[in-house]
This record gives structure tokens, C-alpha cells and sequence, in this order.
């Protein structure tokens, strides 16, 4: 740990704590990676994390025979709503491997060719809110309307269950009890903490619970009304839990680890895709140029109107560079953690220990100006050329985190994020009416706050 650096300023107990704030982690992270450089340290209330951000580092974390993922404190504490769920399950825990198994057939090609309808139908109920913003003038709350776009289309399309949240001016509540559900199992872990106290604890365990007991009971009536109806389809992620086994043992997923996916499967099927979204069209607002570069594409691959194909949408290669280059920006969900399977030494220099760790922070990796140049900064599809993507070194775009832990969901995300620019493009025109300051709101993903566009109808047949 010696030859790794670390603030200048550290704080007894508490650690290194000067200028950070609690609704910035991430932000602090970044500003912390551009002084100290592709791998520093940091102590935070007397634990140490490595950070590391530079391109070569990252490349040798991503081997797989020498690291394998990390469940961190954080990602621990969200057991408490995840259970063995595949995002929070470690690594040797019989049910990953089951439950990977299982719903894989959910992720095959054939199965984005048949949720590419469904996904459809989501982006027109979405049209029909933005078509009445068009016609008033009225601003869209963009971060809003994706997070219900996008947990419309991973319920209808993983579950048959409709939220009805285009029919609400609130979110569902099950949004609502998930934000503050993750938020306070979060702060439950700073809370816990010895110097701070046992009243704030409890006051948030019990928040914790009140939420979480809404989730698993919303979650629950999902199950359920798939096990009554005598339904037994195994097109869908509930369908394949309840109805298929792992192949090879024949073992099947219990009925509690089936509702931990579920909630799994709500939670980081919809928040990070929003949050992709939101960011695109953010950047596509702020340039006038690149928007209508990418609307040129939409309309000349799928003509004026009628809904694209699947394969229409894969051919909007421009439009898909704009969602690359967000995501290099502001990778909706900023870290991953990896640990050496034995002791190891990082770059020929920073030796670790057997199940030592070090957390990712990907939103530095993709501002490693030794990997993508001085303008790191500005937003530029280009970079994402194929020429220009074979000429960088591999492992260094890792929006999607890495090996046999990586998200399962990328090309759900993928497809489901292209489409719905594809026909926001076609249809309208977008406005920066307030001349919007980016501001990230840093809750599990990331997320432009408060970010509102005005919109034109282009012709009514579009
Ligand atoms: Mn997703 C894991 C990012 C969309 C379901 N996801 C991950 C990881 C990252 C990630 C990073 C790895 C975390 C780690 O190593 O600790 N995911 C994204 C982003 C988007 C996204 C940036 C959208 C953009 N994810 C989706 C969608 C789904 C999904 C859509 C479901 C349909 N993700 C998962 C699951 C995992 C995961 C499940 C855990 C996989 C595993 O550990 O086996």
C-alpha cells in the first residue's frame, strides 16, 4: 500500500474525508483520480480502498484467471434487498451459477427478437405523453419519462407485469420504496458505524423495512399472478425461473431466490438503461450538429414511418456511436470491484495479497487521456468508429463491467436504448430550452437531475 498515493490530508478516524461529500461520492472519486493519478488510495471511516483508473491497470484487473468480482461493503449491504440475487450473490455461491444457467435463454438473440415488439409498444406509450408535450409546449421531465419507459419494458418484457406508470403523474410507488429502500440500506451502513450512533441506525433499519417489505410484497403479487394464472410460458425471465431447471443437474431456483431476482432484475433492468437514455439525449440537445447527424441516419435506414424491424435497429450504427460515447462519459453504473484470486502483484509495481481488492472507477477509466487523447472531455461519437475502436487498447470502454460477471442485460439495454432514440429522432426535434447546467444526481447510478427538453413534432407522419 506504501507506493500507492493518497490524499495529502488525512483525518484521524475518520480518514480522508476533506472535500468529499455524501451526495458526490462518485464526482469526488473522479477529481481525486485526476490529481493522484491511475491508482491512489483513500481511507474512508478506517477502511482503505484502492482506486484505480488508469488503462493498463484496468486491462490486468480484467484478467480473469488472476481477479474475479468483488462484493464490496456496499454491494453487501444491498443483500438486504438482493438476498443470492445475481448481482449481489459472490462468487461461489451455488445459485449464481444456477440462476446464470437458468436465464440465459433470456439473453440469446431470438430472445431480444422477441421482446423487440414489446419494447415497441413501451416507446409509443411514451410518444403519446411527449406527442401532448409537442402539441402544449409543455417541457418532458427526460429522467422521469426513461426511468418509466425503461421499467415498463423490463416488467412487461421479463415478467408480463404492466406498473401503469404512463398513466400516473407520480412514479410507481414501487420506484418510490426502491430509491428510498436502497438509499437508507446504504446509509445503514454509515449509520452502523460505531462513532455515529445507534439511533440513526434504527431510525434507518426501520425505513429499510417499510420499504423493503412494500417490494416484496409488490414483488410477491407479481409471482403469484403468473403461478394462478396456470401459466406456464417459458419466453420470459419469471417463465424460465418458475418452470425450467438448470441444465445438467436439473436443479431449480427456490422461491425465494426467485423473488430476489425479480428484484434484482426491476431494479438494475431499469435505472442504469434510464440513466443511459437521459444522458444521451442530453447530449444530443446540447449538439445541433450531432442530433441531426443521427436523425439523417434514422431516417434514411428506416424511412419516414411505420415501426423498424429488429434488424433496422442494429443498422442505426451513428445513432448507437452517440450511446457509446454517453456511456464513456457518464457510465451509468461508475464502479465495479475486482479481487486477485491469489497474491498477485498490480502493474510489475503494487503488490495484493490473496482476496485483496480494488475498485474501478469507470468514468476515470474513460477520461484516461493515454487511452483516448487530450479532448477527453468532449462528447464525440467518432471515437466509437470501428478503425477507431480496434486502434485503442482492449478493456478500456467498460460501461458493462467485466468477465463472467459482467451485465447480463447489455444487449437488452443496447437494443432497447437504440430504438427508443431512434424514434424520439424520427419524430421530434429536441430543445434545450433552459440552457440545462449538467448536474448528476448520484443515487446507485447516475443521473442528469432535473433535466427537462421542450420538443417540435417534425411532420405529423413521423
Ligand atoms: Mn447491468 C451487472 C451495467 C442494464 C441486469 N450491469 C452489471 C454490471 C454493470 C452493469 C457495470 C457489473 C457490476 C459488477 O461487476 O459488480 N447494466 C449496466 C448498464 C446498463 C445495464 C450501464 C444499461 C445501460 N443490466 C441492465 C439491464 C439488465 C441488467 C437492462 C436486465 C435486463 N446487470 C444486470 C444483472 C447483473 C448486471 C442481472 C449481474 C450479473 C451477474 O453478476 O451475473
Amino acid at each position: 500500500l506504501d507506493r500507492i498515493p493518497h490524499p495529502r490530508y488525512r483525518v484521524p478516524v475518520l480518514g480522508d474525508v476533506i472535500g468529499a461529500s455524501l451526495s458526490t461520492p462518485v464526482q469526488d472519486t473522479m477529481r481525486l483520480a485526476r490529481e493522484l493519478g491511475p491508482i491512489y488510495r483513500r481511507k474512508i471511516f478506517g477502511a482503505e480502498i484502492v482506486f484505480v483508473s488508469g488503462g493498463e491497470l484496468v486491462a490486468e484487473l480484467s484478467d480473469e484467471s488472476r481477479f474475479l468480482k468483488y462484493v464490496t461493503m456496499a454491494v453487501q449491504s444491498l443483500r438486504l434487498v438482493g438476498g443470492d440475487g445475481l448481482f449481489t450473490a459472490y462468487g461461489n455461491e451455488p445459485n449464481w451459477q444456477r440462476a446464470h444457467d437458468i436465464l440465459a435463454p433470456a439473453f440469446t438473440r431470438e430472445s431480444m427478437v422477441r421482446y423487440h415488439p414489446t419494447m415497441l409498444a413501451m416507446a409509443h406509450r411514451l410518444m403519446g405523453v411527449w406527442d401532448g408535450h409537442a402539441q402544449r409546449g409543455s417541457a418532458a421531465d427526460v429522467p422521469g419519462d426513461m426511468t418509466k419507459l425503461t421499467l415498463e419494458t423490463i416488467a412487461h418484457t421479463g415478467f408480463g407485469y404492466d406498473f401503469g406508470s404512463f398513466e400516473r403523474s407520480e412514479p410507481h410507488p414501487f420506484v418510490t420504496a426502491m430509491v428510498a429502500g436502497l438509499t437508507s440500506v446504504l446509509q445503514l451502513r454509515v449509520a452502523t458505524l460505531p462513532l455515529i450512533g445507534q439511533r440513526l441506525a434504527r431510525r434507518k433499519l426501520e425505513s429499510f423495512s417499510a420499504h423493503s417489505e412494500f417490494l416484496n410484497a409488490t414483488v410477491d403479487r407479481v409471482i403469484r399472478e403468473r403461478v394462478d394464472s396456470g401459466d406456464s410460458r417459458t419466453d420470459d425471465l419469471l417463465g424460465l425461473m418458475l418452470n425450467t431447471e438448470q441444465p445438467g443437474t436439473g436443479e431449480r431456483l427456490d422461491p425465494v431466490n426467485i423473488r430476489y431476482q425479480v428484484i434484482t432484475f426491476l431494479v438494475a433492468g431499469h435505472e442504469t438503461t434510464s440513466g443511459a437514455l437521459s444522458f444521451a439525449l442530453y447530449y444530443l440537445a446540447k449538439h445541433p450538429e450531432i442530433q441531426a447527424r443521427a436523425r439523417e441516419e434514422v431516417d434514411r435506414v428506416w424511412g419516414p414511418d411505420g415501426d423498424p424491424t429488429y434488424e433496422q435497429v442494429s443498422k442505426l450504427r451513428y445513432v448507437r456511436r452517440v450511446l457509446d460515447e454517453a456511456l464513456r462519459l457518464w457510465p451509468t453504473a461508475p464502479a465495479y470491484t475486482r479481487a486477485a484470486r491469489a497474491d498477485t502483484v498490480l502493474g510489475g509495481r503494487y503488490p495484493m495479497r490473496k482476496g485483496a481488492s480494488a475498485l474501478v472507477l469507470v468514468p476515470a477509466l474513460h477520461r484516461d487521456k493515454e487511452v483516448w487523447g487530450q479532448d477527453v472531455e468532449r462528447f464525440d461519437p467518432d471515437r466509437f468508429l470501428p478503425e477507431r475502436v480496434r486502434a485503442r487498447p482492449a478493456h478500456t470502454f467498460k460501461p458493462f463491467g467485466t468477465g463472467e460477471r459482467a451485465c447480463i442485460g447489455r444487449q437488452f439495454a443496447l437494443h432497447e436504448a437504440t430504438l427508443v432514440l431512434g424514434l424520439l429522432l424520427r419524430r421530434y426535434e429536441l430543445h434545450d430550452h433552459a440552457d440545462y447546467r449538467l448536474k448528476i444526481a448520484e443515487r446507485l447510478t447516475l443521473m442528469p437531475e432535473d433535466f427537462t427538453l421542450t420538443l417540435t413534432r417534425r411532420s405529423p407522419r413521423r
